[in-house]
């Protein structure tokens, strides 16, 4: 029921009680639901944050994808197929919780094949070895657990429901990864090798994933009040650091960091900065691949075109056949 503020604005009564139940849901960690009112900020910054994702996930599939015809035995195979399938699923989970913001897919579609809209930094780098595979597995999907698990506590409800199954799909990826790894360390020094060069490759790439510093980072402090990002993307940083040199010893591999020690004051490791003049060039759309993978989204849409409208036209067939 509407109430008059002491000026007498019924409709500045209904925003303020709007938003003081839009603030009280945030602080009693409740979830905001798509049909709950919500400032427009916030929406703008979900939408913004999760379309980057669903994008993420679909550009991701390249830099494996590039391996599945050359994998080395059909169970390396089956096992790569499955889990480029599985990125392209979450992809379409998180295109459908930014649609339940008001999104439109296929303007999300445009915004990323014409350069719009970021996806991650890391999809840039080119696979070059079928150890790329496991290092992809290991340490991006590591990266990417390490960041989405807060997540799954995000305020805003389907983004937080997407997140959990996402992340148990994501947990699989990183296992087949250090699995695959550990085979390849188990085998010949040329494996181990190749091993050692993917991961010297992929370390910084996969830092800058969790994003600029934190003082560089515009938005995660608002982000944060809205219980969007549940941790700074330093924190996120550190803790994949911490969780990743005890597997790189298990595994017999070093990461090309002289600066990475223990810190026994701080209770976590000291390790360097990745070099941030080259993240800014990838996510200006200057990385080694920008150029080529949005050209394949482009290609795979345009390509589809034809099976968007024949599905339209079997559903609206559907319709017809129900009504008549
Ligand atoms: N790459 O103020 P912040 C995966 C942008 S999924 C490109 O710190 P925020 C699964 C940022 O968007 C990987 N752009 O921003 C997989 C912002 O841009 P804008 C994707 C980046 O949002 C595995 C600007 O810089 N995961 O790997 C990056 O608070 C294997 C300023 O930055 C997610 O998207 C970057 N690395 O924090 C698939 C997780 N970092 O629009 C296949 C959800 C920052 O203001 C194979 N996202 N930017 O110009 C997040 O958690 C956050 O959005 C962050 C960035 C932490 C990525």
């Amino acid at each position: 029921m509407t109430t008059a503020t002491p000026s007498g604005d019924p409709l500045a009564a209904d925003a303020s009680a709007l938003q003081q139940h839009f603030d009280d849901t945030i602080a009693s960690d409740q979830r905001i639901e798509p049909r709950d009112w919500m400032p427009d900020g916030y929406r703008k910054t979900l939408i913004r944050q999760i379309a980057q994702h669903a994008h993420s996930e679909i550009i991701g599939m390249q830099p494996e994808g590039n391996w599945i015809t050359r994998a080395p035995s059909l169970r390396r195979k089956s096992i790569l197929l499955a889990k480029v399938q599985d990125e392209a699923g979450h992809g379409l989970y998180l295109y459908s919780a930014a649609e339940t913001l008001g999104a439109d897919r296929a303007d999300l579609t445009d915004q990323l094949i014409s350069g719009k809209q970021k996806y991650s930094s890391i999809f840039n780098y080119p696979s070059l070895t079928f150890a790329d595979v496991g290092v992809i597995g290991w340490l991006v999907d590591g990266a990417a657990i390490c960041n989405q698990v807060p997540l799954c506590r995000s305020s805003f409800g389907p983004y937080g429901r997407a997140m959990i199954r996402v992340c148990k799909e994501e947990s699989f990826h990183q296992r087949q990864g250090y699995e695959l790894l550990m085979s390849m360390m188990r085998g010949t020094q040329a494996q181990r090798d190749m091993v050692q060069e993917a991961v010297d490759r992929w370390w910084w790439p996969a830092l800058m994933m969790f994003g600029p510093p934190d003082d560089r980072s515009p938005n995660t402090e608002q982000s944060m009040q809205w219980k969007i990002k549940r941790h700074t993307n330093d924190e996120l940083r550190q803790r994949f650091v911490d969780m990743s040199v005890p597997q790189a010893k298990a595994l017999g591999v070093t990461f090309p960091d002289p600066a990475l020690v223990w810190n026994a004051e701080r209770g976590h490791h000291d390790f360097d900065e990745p070099d941030w003049s080259e993240f800014m060039a990838v996510i200006g759309g200057n990385g080694a691949c920008n150029v080529e993978r949005v050209a394949n989204r482009r290609a795979a849409h345009e390509e589809g075109e034809w099976v968007r409208a024949a599905a339209v036209a079997f559903a609206n067939r559907q319709r017809e056949e129900a009504q008549s």
